[in-house]
Parts: structure tokens; C-alpha cells; sequence
């Protein structure tokens, strides 16, 4: 096996969008212990700061700034911070209900094109420079695998997911031969604090049924390590798309419950 890239000077910087819970946050923890200096963003201050306090306690680096990716003044303004960064991670984003097509609300399909979409967009357009001036950028879009099928109940999320895909897609078009990669990491069931609780609104009986039965869904650890093991990777090497799954689902609709 390759042994894992360590990270040079220039490039040694990375960007967590999303870093207050779940799959942001384990990413900030692993990509501090593989010897990045993590830049932690989110829209809940004390949360970052709390985080960022535990992993400088424990040797690595934090810093929490406190961000909201779709106010794009704001990112502009954090972007004016960095010269060169080596790693961003795209993180931020979620879902919200499970309405049909039928009566969805237009203003839940709007907010998770901004979250998801434009975010990732404000971002990725605010760092690019930095992240092209370290000489080896990586630009991580978590995605789902609601980016690449749909289910019925999803087309609000798995419309904008597939707005994150395609911006990936098509930025790793683009900057081809710039010392840039672009990686797309899709996971599917991941069982997280607030994803589900979100996405119901904060109902924890709906939350929870959407794992129940289920033998082992993914953790947040279990799509950190996935990133992280992508971004320290040789520079050549771009993972351009790494679907996850746990073992229990097979496909967006076909998951093996245990009742
Ligand atoms: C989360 C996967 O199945 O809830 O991104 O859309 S799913």
C-alpha cells in the first residue's frame, strides 16, 4: 500500500466547511492528526470553538472561524485571509423534509440548493486561487450518494446533491493542469447526530426510523477516514469519485432491515 502523503508546507492547510457536527467534524479530527492545520467553519461559534480547543489539547492545530457558506461577502472575506491552503473541504449542506414532487415546499428545495450548491460554490470560487498558489490543492466535495440516484421523497436533496456532483465533475474539467485536484466523496447511509433530525425538522421519532433495523450504518468517522485517506493520497493520484455505502445498503432504495 502507498503510505499516506504528508502534507508540505505550503499545502499543510485545511479548510473544514460544516466542521460544528458529524462528517465535518470528524474530518477536522482526522485531517488534524494526519498533519494538517485545520481551519474549522461553521455557522455555531461555540461549537467550532470547542472542537478546535480539543484538538489543539491534543497536540494537533485548530482554528475556528465562524462562517456561513451562503453569504458570499462573508466567504470573500475569509478567503482575503489565506495566501495558499492545500485542502478544502466542502462539507456543509443537508437535507430538509421528504415531500413529494407533488407539495414539496419550493422554499426547503431552495435553501438546499444554497447550502449545497451555492456554498460549495462560494467556497470552492473564494479558495481556488489559494488553493492553486500551494502548488498541490485538493478541493473535497461531500456529496451523497443522493447525487447520483434518486428516491421517491428525495428530489428536493438528491436535485441539489446532483448540483454538487456536477460542480465537481465539471470543475475537475476545467482546471486540468493546474496543480489542483478535485475529489468526490458519496456517501449513503451515514448515522449522524443531526442529518435525519434535521431533515424531519428536529423529530426524533421520524429521525430514528430511518435507521431502525439497520445492522450498522455508516458514522461520521467511517466517511472521515474515507477523506482522509483521499486527500493523502500522492498528489498524481485523484480519487474523483468514491461512493460509500454501509454493507446493509445496496442502493438508495434497497437497504436491509433487521425488525
Ligand atoms: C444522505 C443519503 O439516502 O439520505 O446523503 O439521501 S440519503
Amino acid at each position: 500500500m502507498t503510505a499516506p502523503a504528508t502534507p508540505s508546507a505550503a499545502s499543510r492547510i485545511a479548510v473544514v466547511t460544516g466542521a460544528s457536527s458529524g462528517i465535518g467534524a470528524a474530518t477536522a479530527r482526522q485531517l488534524a492528526a494526519a498533519g494538517y492545520r485545520v481551519v474549522l467553519t461553521a455557522r455555531r461559534k461555540d461549537r467550532i470553538e470547542a472542537l478546535a480547543e480539543e484538538i489543539n489539547a491534543a497536540g494537533h492545530s485548530a482554528t475556528a472561524y465562524t462562517l456561513d457558506v451562503t453569504d458570499r461577502a462573508a466567504v470573500d472575506e475569509f478567503a482575503t485571509a489565506f495566501r495558499t491552503i492545500g485542502v478544502l473541504v466542502n462539507n456543509a449542506g443537508g437535507a430538509l423534509g421528504t415531500d413529494p414532487v407533488a407539495t414539496g415546499a419550493p422554499e426547503d428545495w431552495r435553501r438546499m440548493y444554497e447550502t449545497n450548491v451555492i456554498g460549495t460554490l462560494n467556497m470552492t470560487q473564494a479558495l481556488l486561487p489559494a488553493l492553486t498558489a500551494s502548488g498541490d490543492g485538493t478541493v473535497v466535495v461531500v456529496s451523497s450518494t443522493a447525487g447520483h440516484a434518486t428516491y421517491e421523497g428525495g428530489a428536493g436533496y438528491v436535485a441539489a446533491k446532483h448540483g454538487a456532483h456536477v460542480l465537481a465533475e465539471t470543475l475537475r474539467l476545467e482546471i486540468v493542469g493546474q496543480p489542483v485536484r478535485v475529489i468526490e466523496i458519496a456517501p449513503g447511509m451515514v448515522k449522524t447526530d443531526e442529518f435525519s433530525l434535521n431533515r424531519f425538522g428536529g423529530d426524533e421519532e421520524k429521525a430514528a426510523k430511518v435507521y431502525e433495523g439497520v445492522a450498522e450504518p455508516l458514522t461520521a468517522d467511517d466517511v472521515a477516514d474515507t477523506i482522509a485517506w483521499a486527500v493523502t493520497r500522492p498528489s498524481h493520484v485523484n480519487v474523483d469519485l468514491l461512493v460509500l455505502r454501509p454493507r446493509a445498503q445496496a442502493s438508495n432504495t434497497k437497504v436491509h432491515r433487521e425488525l
